[in-house]
Formats: C-alpha cells, structure tokens, sequence
C-alpha cells in the first residue's frame, strides 16, 4: 500500500510541476487561458474527489493524555481479565469513532477496488453488500474486514491500531469502571439508560449502528461505541495469562500468537461482554459481521 500512496503523491506533484511551467505550452485547448485550463484541472479534482463518499470522513482522533490506568478486573467470572494491574501509557491519539465504510471506501479504491485483497465481506440485505455500503450506509462501521485489513488501513492513513492497553484506557479512563460510561449498566445519563448497542438492550437497532448514535455513552476522554456496535481490532496478540506477566509500561502483547486481541463486544454480544475489560481472541484472517476497528497514533 505504500507504493500506491507513492504512486499518488508523484502524480499530484507532477500535476503541480505541470501548471506552474508547462500549462500555457500542453495546453490542449489552443484557445482557452492559462488561467480556464488550471481552473478546469481544479473542477475535475473536485468533482473526482466530491463524488466520493468518503469526504471527511476519516474519525477525529483524541488525545489520551500520559499516565497510569486499572488494566483488567477481578470479576471472577473472566479470569483471563485478571489480574487487575496498574499500567503506565505514553500520550496517544485514538479515533473518536470506529472506522467507517465511508473512510474505508477510498483505501479500497486505491487498493485496486474490486480486485483488492482488502475488500470487505458482504453479508446480505440486513448489512447490505459492499461497495454499495459506502454510500447507502456510510456512517456505518465497515465489517468484513480483517486483522491485515485493518492494519493496512491504518497505514495507509498514517496511523495505526490501539494496543490492547491503549483501547481499554481510551475506554474506561483511570477509574476502573466497567463500562465507558460508568460502572452500572444502566445508569441514568441525561434521561437515558442505553448508552451502547448491544445485544437484548432496546438501543433502537437490530444488527449494526451508525457511529456516535450513543452520546452518552462516551469514555471519559469522548471515544463513542466503546462498548458494542462492533468488537475492535487491537495490535496485540491475544493470551489467556497474558497479564501475569505483562509489562508495566507501554506493553504490546505476547511476541507470538494465532490469535489477535478484540475489545469492547458488538450488537451480537451482551451486557457482560461489552465491558471495557472484556478481551478475547480472534484470527487474523477473521472476517464477520462483528468485528471493525479504530484508529491510534502516536502522540508527538
Ligand atoms: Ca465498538
């Protein structure tokens, strides 16, 4: 992916070398001004790029300020969750949003759109079919995808997938609470008790969500969807132990695995599997209806 965002670039800088020397010489209408033949590049840039269904739609990105959090939880009836464990971050960036078919939409067509590896799985009329998704649903969260698409996205935006850790902070906060919003449930926020979709909770959906339709059920640092909609990507392996033996700082995961880290719980799952501390495994190569992701990044 990096060569085609390579292969763009030079395109745009040999455009731009193109209008500020050779426009009047290449010019190919003999009769039109300098000045109409950059003004009509300009209308079919935009015209190119307005028809697209992704215009502005990559997620704005919150910044996770330094500093420890609980990790994990003594619940008991997940023991892969425990133990609980203080963790020290460095500052990072996380999407407000998981990733929509709208953002992912312009990354395929680059990919080589219906010959891309990257091409999300359609599921039927319930989800509706990709590409058509992209401008029928587009505030939706893309699923479909997996692990190495996520991943690939991420990069070619510039960014990355959360780590584990970096997910469930930007989700819960430094106060150890089960949910992104609060520790119970349903706790009144506003007037409301459905903070998420998920599964048997009246959130007004059947299967999947627009993003940010819960407002109230924000992290303590704005995020929206961490609990339900679709489970996330993370970076990290996936390990039952893996917290006994976590590092203390800025851990990343086992070195090796089959199994890659997904957070948060879906519209599929319920209540107890869409808190922050849930964590199971997935394979990489795992497509389903279920499972999209968010971006990260480093902070400066
Ligand atoms: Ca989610």
């Amino acid at each position: 992916m990096p060569r085609r965002r390579k292969r763009v670039k030079n395109m745009n800088v040999s455009c731009h070398t193109l209008n500020k020397q050779d426009a009047r010489r290449t010019n190919p209408f003999g009769a039109l001004t300098t000045r109409a033949y950059r003004a009509g590049i300009f209308i079919v840039f935009f015209l190119r790029f307005a028809c697209l269904p992704c215009a502005m739609a990559e997620p704005e990105m919150l910044l996770i300020s330094a500093g420890i959090f609980t990790m994990g939880s003594e619940d008991g009836r997940f023991p892969n969750e425990a133990p609980a464990h203080n963790i020290y971050l460095d500052a990072y960036y996380i999407g407000k949003t998981e990733v929509t078919n709208a953002a992912y939409y312009p990354f395929w067509l680059a990919a080589g759109g219906d010959e891309s590896e990257h091409t999300p799985i359609s599921y039927g009329e319930a989800f509706g079919e990709w590409p058509d998704v992209a401008k029928s649903k587009p505030n939706y969260p893309v699923v479909g995808v997996s692990w190495h698409d996520a991943v690939a996205y991420a990069a070619w935006v510039g960014k990355r997938l959360p780590t584990e850790a970096e997910w469930e902070k930007a989700a819960r906060g430094t106060d150890a609470r089960r949910w992104p919003w609060g520790s119970p449930f349903s706790q009144p926020l506003k007037n409301k008790t459905i903070h998420a979709n998920v599964w048997h909770a009246k959130d007004g959906f059947k299967h999947l969500a627009p993003v940010g339709q819960y407002p109230t059920g924000a992290s303590p640092y704005g995020a929206l969807d961490m609990a339900g909609n679709v489970w996330e990507w993370t970076a990290d392996w996936y390990a039952d132990t893996y917290y006994h033996r976590s590092e203390e700082r800025n851990p990343t995961g086992p070195t090796v695995g089959s199994r890659r880290v997904v957070k948060g719980g879906s519209w599929l799952n319920p209540v107890p599997l869409s808190r922050c501390a849930t964590r199971i495994g997935q394979y990489p190569k795992s497509g389903t209806s279920f499972i999209g992701f968010r971006l990260a990044a480093d902070a400066p």
